[in-house]
């Protein structure tokens, strides 16, 4: 476990072809510049239709499950959360055997291109990875039990429906004020160590509280606290079982201060094996 720090893998998917406000494509290389190293860099379909997403989610499967086959842990820099549709198909196939997932997010992504309003594609992984709807036709990647949301506070009907007719735990941000992150994530650790090989940790920024992560494309009030998470991100550094994080939704041009950036690269830091200081 030594020098685990300079090993750590870090893919950049730098896709913002699903989401409304498409520069959070730029979050992966300005990251990866600001660590100053390369990645393995997914290069996207610059436009496209759903057939262009579904090629590059295929690729990023690919070079995901093939990175996470020779490492004990890998991080994913995603721009838009449709590239989740990609990654943790290549985490299920890396681990062999059933994945835990816990969605931090301030939405629940659950939307299908049946369901979906707006028709992006960043409101719909969830349901992707669960095997529902056009987008989820390569087959489920994760049961309904192993799966839990965490800091939800914006979603549309169908979106509830749907989670709540397979039985996906949805903890939401009322919840997680209520018995504090700490347990909040207890019981989402439950859920994604149940019967699983092994689990990963998908963060959408806008998760947390904007006053801590200006930098997204779809800011909600009211998130979780940047000084609550970090300590729990600690945590799981220590669990084998904790094969990838993702961290999606970074816009660089919305960020303020390079707030945001900073919150990023402390994570990356934490989940690098680097020693947790409470600097908060
Ligand atoms: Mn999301």
């Amino acid at each position: 476990m030594a020098d685990k720090k300079s090993v750590l893998k870090i893919i950049a998917a730098a896709s913002g072809i699903g989401a409304p406000d498409q520069r959070c494509a730029l979050g992966p290389e300005a990251v990866m510049a600001a660590l100053g190293r390369q990645g393995e860099v997914v290069v996207p379909p610059l436009s496209g239709g759903r057939q262009a997403l579904q090629s590059f989610v295929a690729t990023l499967a690919t070079v995901t499950a093939a990175l996470l086959e020779t490492e004990q842990r890998i991080a994913i820099l995603s721009g838009d959360h449709s590239c989740a549709i990609g990654s943790w198909r290549g985490v299920s196939r890396a681990v062999d055997g059933s994945l835990g997932l816990i969605w931090l997010d301030a939405h629940m992504d659950a939307h299908t291109p049946e369901s979906s309003p707006s028709g992006y594609w960043h409101g719909m992984p969830v349901a992707a990875l669960l095997g529902q709807g056009a987008l989820g036709n390569g087959g489920a990647v994760i049961r309904p039990e192993n799966l839990c949301l965490l800091g939800v506070r914006s979603y549309e009907a169908p979106e509830a429906e749907l989670l709540q007719r397979l039985g996906v735990r949805v903890i939401s941000m009322d919840e997680v004020n209520r018995l504090g992150l700490a347990a909040a994530m207890a019981e989402a650790l439950t859920i994604a160590r149940a019967g699983t090989v092994g689990y990963g940790l998908s963060i959408d920024l806008d998760g947390l509280d904007p006053a801590d992560a200006p930098g997204v494309g779809s800011p909600v009030v009211g998130g979780i606290r940047v000084a609550e998470l970090l300590p729990v991100l600690a945590d799981l550094v220590l669990d084998a079982q904790f094969r990838a994080l993702e961290v999606a939704e970074f816009n660089p041009i919305n960020d303020v201060e390079q707030q945001t950036l900073q919150l990023v690269l402390q994570m990356l830091d934490l989940i690098s094996g680097a020693a947790y200081e409470s600097n908060h």
